[in-house]
């Protein structure tokens, strides 16, 4: 949908009518996004909102493009789970995040118990990588082809790729991706790199180069953005965060798994109005940077959010709450989203 001044007059755009994807491409954006999975896409009132592609026009699979689910013996690929979020997509016209190719966690124990020497895990994972991006050439928007390779101190995680191969697992990854679908956009996602600090430094430091010096791409940087109510930094600090990852050599930045969560429960009144605000800093923050392309929140709604299971007593991390009615924060969301539509138009 294209939006004119006649429609900014007519109160079309305004944050209570107009919905998230529309408005943030009328904002200059590519998308404004969410994850589902499997479990819950047979909620036929979940789906009547997911499937709003004006409210979602990205989608992201939380869990079955992941290594346990599309290899989960070596050699046999099972693509039951994702194939399932990519049609929903497909039919809803929403462009697809694909998740994630290269990661310490839910990876298969075969993959993580063995004893492989550099040559055996470097083909272990091109082997998963030409087989799964493969079978979705064309399906994605991007890839997150490396997931969480870092700790807070900026240090390399550990974990089988890391022992075996170093940090040069990394851009082994990217190379593999990007011969697979030279045309899907290729991430490091990772959480905690919306500050400053030793982690995103490490990103500039580290990550980037890897993949340089193993003469692969990188396309963007997804920070993943599990945030706290009460500790989400200024939507300065946080623009400034991204436009350091392009300064660096990355093409584009993007909220990858955008969720803000309360320490304690029930929130208040007051605490509903504070998460809202900081929704619309992060919202604000890719805003203010160009090569920012979207938004993808992890879920739209508290009934589906990872968080309470993780972190008992945490949770109304989400826009809508778990009868799926819109909570302070998606107006917070759509009015700013609404204020930067009409400054583009
Ligand atoms: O949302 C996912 C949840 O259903 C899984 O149980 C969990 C397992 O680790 O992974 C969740 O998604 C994670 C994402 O893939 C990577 N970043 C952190 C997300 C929340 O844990």
């Amino acid at each position: 949908m294209r939006f004119s001044k006649a429609m900014v007059g007519a109160g079309l755009l305004t944050g209570t009518s107009a919905q998230l994807h529309s408005l943030a491409v009328a904002a200059g954006k590519l998308y404004f996004g969410s994850a589902t999975d499997n479990g819950e896409i047979t909620d036929t009132a979940y789906r009547a909102i997911l499937d709003n592609a004006d409210e979602f026009g990205q989608i992201t699979p939380g869990n079955g493009q992941k290594w346990q689910f599309t290899e989960p013996t070596q050699g046999q690929f099972s693509y039951t789970s994702g194939d399932a979020i990519a049609a929903l997509a497909k039919e809803n016209n929403q462009l697809l995040r694909c998740h994630t190719l290269v990661w310490h966690s839910q990876l298969p124990s075969w993959v993580s118990g063995g004893s492989w020497t550099e040559a055996e895990l470097t083909s272990i994972i091109e082997t998963h990588i030409s087989n799964v991006v493969g079978h979705y050439k064309g399906a994605c928007y991007s890839w997150d082809v490396v997931n969480e390779a870092l700790n807070e101190d900026g240090t390399l995680r550990d974990s089988i790729f890391s022992k075996v191969l170093g940090s040069s697992f990394i851009g082994i990854a990217f190379h593999a991706a990007g011969q697979a679908d030279p045309d899907a956009l290729l991430y490091y996602n990772d959480y905690n790199l919306e500050w400053t600090g030793s982690k995103s430094k490490a990103v500039i430091n580290t990550v980037i180069p890897a993949i340089k010096a193993a003469g692969a791409e990188i396309d963007g940087v997804g920070c993943q953005a599990h945030l706290i109510v009460g500790s989400v930094p200024s939507r300065a600090d946080l623009a400034a965060t991204l436009k350091s990852y392009i300064d660096a050599g990355a093409r584009e930045v993007a909220y990858t798994e955008l969720d803000i969560r309360f320490s304690s429960l029930p929130p208040t009144d007051d605490g509903l109005k504070t998460q809202g605000d900081a929704y619309a800093d992060v919202v604000g923050a890719c805003l203010d940077v160009e090569e920012c392309v979207g938004i993808t929140i992890w879920d739209y709604t508290d009934k589906y959010s990872w968080i309470p299971s993780v972190f008992p007593g945490s949770g109304a991390a989400l826009l809508y709450d778990e009868n799926l009615e819109k909570k302070p924060a998606w107006t917070s969301v759509s009015s700013i989203l609404a204020a930067a539509a009409t400054q583009a138009c």
